[in-house]
C-alpha cells in the first residue's frame, strides 16, 4: 500500500489536485458562461439583462409579479410602459425589492413614451410623469412606444383628426436630451420599420440603443433583426410566446423541441430569442411561470433544432396595430397596412 512519502502516493495527490483544479476551472468556466449569456451590452456600454419580465395587461397582479420575479425568481430587468396604466404598482414593487435589499443599479427598469406624448414639447413632462408613477429618480431606457403621434384626448382607435405628423426628428432630439440631462441612460424605440430606423440614424447624434419589436419562431421578423444588428442596435423581442393572440407554445415543432430537451415550450421559444441575440420580455402574473421563464440558461437549443425553430412557414405579427389604432369604418387606419405601410 502506499504510504505518505512513497512516489505512488504523491502521484495520486498531484491526480487528485489536477482533478480538483479542473473542477474548479470547469465551475468558473460555468460562470463566466452564464453571466456572459445573461447580460447582452448595448452601444453606450450599458449592461442589459437576456430576460426581462413583461408588464402589459398585467393589471392588478402588477405589483406582485414584479416583486415575485425580482425577489424570488432573479429578474434584474422589468418592461413597462405609461400606455398600461400600471406604473404605479411597478413602482411599489421596485420600492418594495429594494427595501428587500436590491440595489437600484441591479435593475434595468424600461418604459415607453405613447403616442399623445409623441411631440418635442411632451417629451420630458412624460419622462418626468413616469418616473413619478415608478418612484425613481432616473430610468435605464426609454422608448418610444410607436413611431405614430396622437392629439391629447384620442380616440381608441383614432378617428379622423386625431393622428397627428409624427416629428421624429424633434421627439428623438428630445429623448437625446434626457440622456444628456441624466434623466434617462439609454434610449430606443419600438414598432420602427427598416425604414423608418434608417431614418431616424440619419438624424440621431446618439443611436438607438435598443429597438423594441414582435419576434417569435412565428414571427421571426428578420429583416428587423438584420438592420439592427447592422447597427448594432440591441432587439428586444415583444410577445416572445405568441401573446394572447397565437397559440405558439401547442406548435408542433415548439413542443418536439421542448420535449427532446426536456424543457417547457415557454423555455424553448424565450431561449431562441437568446440565441438570435435578442433580449426578450416574456409577461406573466403567476409565480411558477415567472420562475420557469428565467429558467433559460446553462443549455442550448442545439443548431438542428434551431433551425427547425426558425423555418415555421407561417409568419405573422400578433400585434398588427388593429386593437389600438384600426378603425375599419371611418379610419385614418382602417387595417393593418395602413398601420405599419408597405414595409416590414
Ligand atoms: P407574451 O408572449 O409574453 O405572452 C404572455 C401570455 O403568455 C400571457 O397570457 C401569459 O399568461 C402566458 N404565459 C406566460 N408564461 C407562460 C408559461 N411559462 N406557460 C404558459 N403560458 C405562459 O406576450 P405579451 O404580448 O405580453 O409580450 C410580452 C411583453 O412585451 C409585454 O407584457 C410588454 O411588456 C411587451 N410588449 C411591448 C409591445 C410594444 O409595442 N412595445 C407590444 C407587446 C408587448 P399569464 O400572465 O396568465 O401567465
Ligand atoms: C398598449 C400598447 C401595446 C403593448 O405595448
Amino acid at each position: 500500500m502506499a504510504t505518505a512519502h512513497d512516489p505512488l502516493s504523491v502521484i495520486h495527490e498531484v491526480r487528485q489536485q489536477q482533478q480538483q483544479l479542473s473542477v474548479i476551472q470547469e465551475v468558473q468556466q460555468q460562470k463566466e458562461h452564464a453571466e456572459a449569456q445573461y447580460y447582452f451590452t448595448l452601444l453606450s456600454g450599458h449592461k442589459i439583462p437576456s430576460v426581462g419580465l413583461g408588464t402589459w395587461r398585467s393589471g392588478s397582479f402588477t405589483a406582485k409579479a414584479v416583486f415575485t420575479a425580482i425577489v424570488q425568481a432573479g429578474y434584474r430587468h422589468v418592461d413597462t410602459a405609461q400606455e398600461y396604466g400600471i406604473q404605479e404598482e411597478v413602482g411599489k414593487a421596485l420600492k418594495a425589492a429594494m427595501q428587500a435589499g436590491i440595489k437600484r443599479e441591479e435593475l434595468v427598469i424600461a418604459s415607453k413614451l405613447w403616442c399623445t406624448d409623441s411631440a418635442p414639447d411632451k417629451v420630458k413632462p412624460a419622462l418626468l410623469k413616469t418616473l413619478k408613477e415608478l418612484e425613481l429618480e432616473d430610468l435605464d431606457l426609454f422608448l418610444i412606444h410607436w413611431p405614430i403621434s396622437l392629439k391629447n384626448g384620442a380616440h381608441k382607435p383614432p378617428e379622423p383628426g386625431d393622428v397627428l405628423e409624427f416629428d421624429m426628428e424633434g421627439v428623438w432630439k428630445e429623448m437625446e436630451n434626457l440622456v444628456r440631462d441624466g434623466l434617462v441612460k439609454d434610449i430606443g424605440v419600438c414598432n420602427f420599420t427598416v425604414k423608418q430606423i434608417n431614418r431616424l440614424l440619419e438624424c440621431a447624434h446618439i443611436k438607438p440603443a435598443v429597438c423594441q419589436i414582435e419576434m417569435h419562431p412565428g414571427w421571426r421578423n428578420d429583416k428587423m433583426l438584420q438592420v439592427c444588428k447592422k447597427h448594432g442596435i440591441h432587439v428586444m423581442a415583444f410577445s416572445p410566446l405568441g401573446s394572447t393572440k397565437r397559440d405558439l407554445m401547442h406548435e408542433p415543432v415548439v413542443t418536439k423541441v421542448a420535449n427532446k430537451l426536456n424543457k417547457t415550450p415557454a423555455q424553448v421559444l424565450i431561449r431562441w430569442g437568446i440565441q438570435r441575440g435578442a433580449t426578450v420580455i416574456p409577461k406573466s402574473i403567476h409565480k411558477e411561470r415567472i420562475i420557469e421563464n428565467i429558467q433559460v440558461f446553462n443549455w442550448k437549443i442545439p443548431e438542428e433544432d434551431f433551425q427547425a425553430l426558425s423555418s415555421i412557414k407561417d409568419q405573422w405579427r400578433t400585434m398588427g396595430g388593429e386593437i389600438l389604432f384600426v378603425n375599419e369604418k371611418h379610419g385614418p387606419y382602417k387595417n393593418a397596412t395602413d398601420v405599419w405601410g408597405d414595409d416590414e
